[in-house]
């Protein structure tokens, strides 16, 4: 049907401008994230202390995007290291052409570690490679712990699951078991993290997982 077909046009064409972007982040051996959530889950917090923890060691780079404003960009931007916004004016995930418009404003040469934090939206940026190396999806406590089963396709594509805001764990009804059985039915292979962006609490095994990745980037031939 027409309307099928186009949609497969327009991830062709996506998948092949996303590959151009690969190539780019590969000929540098930039390490390059796509982090996906709901609004809110604290994907930029994460990257705010992401960032703190790990500038003097790793050099980082990123581009935030979102429906509107550029309040994720200035939070980081008072760290001193590159970012965009990239405002999609509507459209609910970023694609491969707006990550490739502003690659430019990048010296990838001078980056170890760049991070896209996509719109927050647990369905459309599962279907848009945008070149990354690897996919880590954020749930949050408050949310629910039905996501995994509800989302299954962002899932699915990821390597990683970000399980933050811990430090609320006593005052729901989140069942962290279900959560990890959830997810890796859907995807065996994922790496699994429970995290508080707020206390602090398991973010260091986010950070070791991350320095690992960076260190492979940097040893390929
Ligand atoms: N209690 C608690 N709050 C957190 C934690 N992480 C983030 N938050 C709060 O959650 C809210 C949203 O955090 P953001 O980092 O802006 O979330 P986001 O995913 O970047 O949001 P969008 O970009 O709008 O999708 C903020 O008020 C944060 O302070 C956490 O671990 N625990
Ligand atoms: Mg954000």
């Amino acid at each position: 049907m027409a309307k099928v077909k186009v949609f497969t046009n327009i991830l062709k064409a996506n998948d092949s401008i996303a590959q151009k972007n690969r190539d780019i982040f590969n000929k540098n051996k930039v390490y390059t994230i796509n982090l996906m959530s709901s609004p809110g889950s604290g994907k930029t917090s994460l990257l705010e202390r992401t960032i703190d923890s790990l500038k003097n060691e790793l050099k980082i780079a990123v581009i935030e995007g979102d429906l509107q404003t550029t309040n994720d960009a200035e939070r980081i931007e008072k760290y001193n290291i590159p970012v965009t916004q990239i405002n999609t004016d509507g459209a609910c995930h970023l694609d491969a052409n707006m990550v490739d418009g502003v690659l430019g404003n990048y010296n990838f040469k001078e980056t170890d570690l760049f991070v896209i934090e996509n719109v927050g939206n647990l369905v459309c940026p599962a279907g848009f490679d945008l070149g990354e190396d690897d996919r880590v999806v954020m749930v949050s406590i408050p949310e629910g712990d039905d996501k995994p089963i509800k989302y299954p396709v962002m899932f699915r594509k990821a390597s990683v699951v970000l399980i933050n805001k811990i430090d609320l764990l006593a005052y729901t009804n989140f069942n962290m078991d279900k959560v990890k059985k959830d997810a890796l039915n859907i995807n065996p292979n994922l790496e699994i993290f429970e995290i508080s962006c707020q206390t602090g609490e398991g973010l260091d095994n986010w950070f070791d997982w991350l320095r690992e990745q960076v260190r492979k980037k940097r040893d390929e031939k």
